[in-house]
């Protein structure tokens, strides 16, 4: 058996037990999942739903537990499972990785590159979100809050910037904050599944924190009121990791 699926089988059950108890906090080895380790290597087979990291409950109040469990289990797995269909229709894209497929999404043939599109960024998108967000916040990095401070005038308007562009999105789709090679932040908006990682994204770079904003990610909790819910999203973020990423 492959050590991704054990681990992810191993995790399931600890996540169901969390959920059972209350239990928020579990094991320090279920956070190292990210997105670039949800591929698995060339040839071994389908992409499979990362675990969480945390229990269902973990994020109330901010994001119910319902929400949670159905936007793990049914949506980001109705992901990977139209991903998998998708690659195993077009042989030329088997034992590809998420970023490569999603790197070349001009160049994937025509008769699955819609399927690739929606379904292979919101496999990505969302195995990307589990890991920004979560109980424990920590700390934004000295060098994080200096590159905030620089490209935004403070935290405080970079949160109200960010709110605005993803509160501003018409339909469904997700607000990022991406670093450039340079490593100047900006914000940006995608529509549906699409994200910075695409070939044809608009802004090219890194995403360091990202917000879903598809209805199905706060309309149990919020109904139509998303500006309650992007401000909600700051008590969830998981600092430490955003500046994880920002260095990189
Ligand atoms: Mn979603």
């Amino acid at each position: 058996m492959h050590t991704t699926r054990r681990n992810f089988l191993k995790a399931g059950g600890l996540l169901a037990a969390g959920a059972a108890t209350g239990l928020s906090v579990i094991p320090g080895e279920l956070f190292a999942a990210t997105p670039a380790e949800t591929a698995l290597p060339a040839g071994e087979g389908a992409f499979m739903l990362p675990p969480l990291g945390y229990a269902y409950a973990a994020l109330e109040p901010h994001i119910d537990a319902r929400t949670m469990e159905i936007h793990h289990t049914k949506h980001h797995q109705a992901y990977i499972t139209k991903l998998n269909a998708a690659v195993e229709k077009e042989p030329s894209l088997k034992g590809k990785t998420l970023e490569q497929l999603l790197g070349n999404i001009k160049l994937t043939p025509e008769a699955v590159r819609s399927d690739i599109r929606n379904h292979g960024g919101g496999h990505w998108n969302h195995s990307f979100f589990w890991t920004i967000i979560g109980p424990v916040q920590g700390a934004v990095s000295e060098k994080l809050t200096a590159a905030i401070t620089r490209d935004f005038g403070s935290m405080v308007l970079f949160k109200e910037q960010f709110e605005k562009k993803s509160v501003g999105v018409f339909g469904s789709g997700w607000g990022w904050l991406v670093k450039d090679a340079k490593g100047k932040l900006s914000i940006i908006s995608t529509p549906n599944q699409d994200n910075p990682l695409m070939d044809i994204a608009e802004a090219a770079g890194r995403p360091i924190l990202g917000i879903d904003v598809w209805e199905h990610a706060y309309y149990l909790n919020y109904q139509n009121r998303r500006a309650d819910y992007l401000k909600a999203f700051w008590n969830v973020v998981n600092w430490q990791k955003v500046s994880e990423l920002y260095e990189s």
